[in-house]
């Protein structure tokens, strides 16, 4: 007898193997199988341990920089040491199949890492910085390595230097979030991973995408705000899920 994950995943591979755009939609949850904390698991996600809004808020950072800053830098530390999982690695093949976008709200880079070529990032980059003000951007770590302050100060007009994240009450990037929007409303199918959904406005992508006809495939090891209303709830971690969903399709492919 076949279990229920099984019969789901090749219904929802062969919804694949017939696609001419797909998209991914990724969360935390699909680094986790990397050491990447996720923010809302129950027990070890960031924010059971964290406070949000003494961390991820602007305010937090103009109230205590350097506490909020070597948060980061810990955490970012762990980013760098991270390598991608079979569920980032999966992703890459399918790419070779079929045009596939990746909307991830990460900011780890591991999707890049990996091998995934176009990757639109929701919610900015641990590998980049700006100034407070946002006047200048894109600096590196070892662009401001020059400075012993932490924060360090931005070395063209000097305010202080924060991570190019989105936090909460910011706008995301206007550009990324219009593409991922337009390429959610042009695709066949979008694949929601590690994801709690509940995130907006980078949760209207799956949203949209659904809104335009695409089939919703929902991979997740815990039902999330998506799980409902997907065509198939493949449930498991990405790293387990992801390898046999691309194998499954790659064989559709090629038979
Ligand atoms: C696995 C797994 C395995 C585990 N395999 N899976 C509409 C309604 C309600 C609220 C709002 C709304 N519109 C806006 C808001 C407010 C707010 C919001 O959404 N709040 C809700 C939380 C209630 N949104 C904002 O503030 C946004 N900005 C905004 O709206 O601006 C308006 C504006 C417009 C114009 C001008 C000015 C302002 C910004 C949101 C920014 C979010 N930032 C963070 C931090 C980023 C930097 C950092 O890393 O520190 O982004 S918060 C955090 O949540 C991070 C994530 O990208 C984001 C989403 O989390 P994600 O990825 O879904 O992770 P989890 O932990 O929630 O879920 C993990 C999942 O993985 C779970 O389901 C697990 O089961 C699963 N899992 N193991 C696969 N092995």
């Amino acid at each position: 007898m076949v279990d229920r994950l099984t019969a789901d995943l090749h219904a929802a591979a062969a919804r694949l193997a017939t696609a001419r755009r797909v998209v991914v939609y990724s969360g935390a949850g699909v680094s986790k199988e990397s050491g990447i904390s996720t923010f809302r698991d129950p027990g070890d996600g960031l924010w059971a341990k964290y406070d949000p809004m003494q961390l991820a808020t602007a305010e937090a950072y103009a109230r205590d920089p350097a506490f909020v800053w070597s948060w980061y830098m810990d955490r970012f530390g762990q980013i760098e040491e991270a390598e991608p999982n079979p569920g980032h690695r999966a992703l890459t093949r399918l790419e070779l199949l079929m045009p596939l976008t990746v909307v991830t709200q990460n900011i780890d880079g591991l999707h890049q890492r990996a091998g995934s070529t176009d990757v639109i990032e929701l919610h900015g980059s641990a590998l980049r910085f700006k100034c407070v003000g946002g006047r200048h951007a894109g600096f590196s770590m070892a662009d401001l390595a020059g400075s012993d302050e932490a924060p360090p100060r931005c070395p063209r007009c000097d305010e202080l230097i924060r991570p190019d994240v989105v936090w909460f009450g910011e706008a995301l990037p206007t550009a990324e979030l219009e593409r991922a929007l337009e390429v959610a409303a042009n695709c066949d199918a979008l694949i929601a991973v590690g994801t709690s959904g509940v995130v907006y406005p980078a949760a209207l992508v799956p949203a949209t995408a659904h809104q335009y006809g695409a089939s919703l495939i929902d991979v997740n090891p815990e039902p999330d705000a998506f799980a409902s209303a997907a065509d198939w709830f493949l449930q498991g971690p990405g790293g387990d899920v992801l390898p046999r969903l691309v194998a499954e399709v790659r064989r559709l492919r090629e038979a």
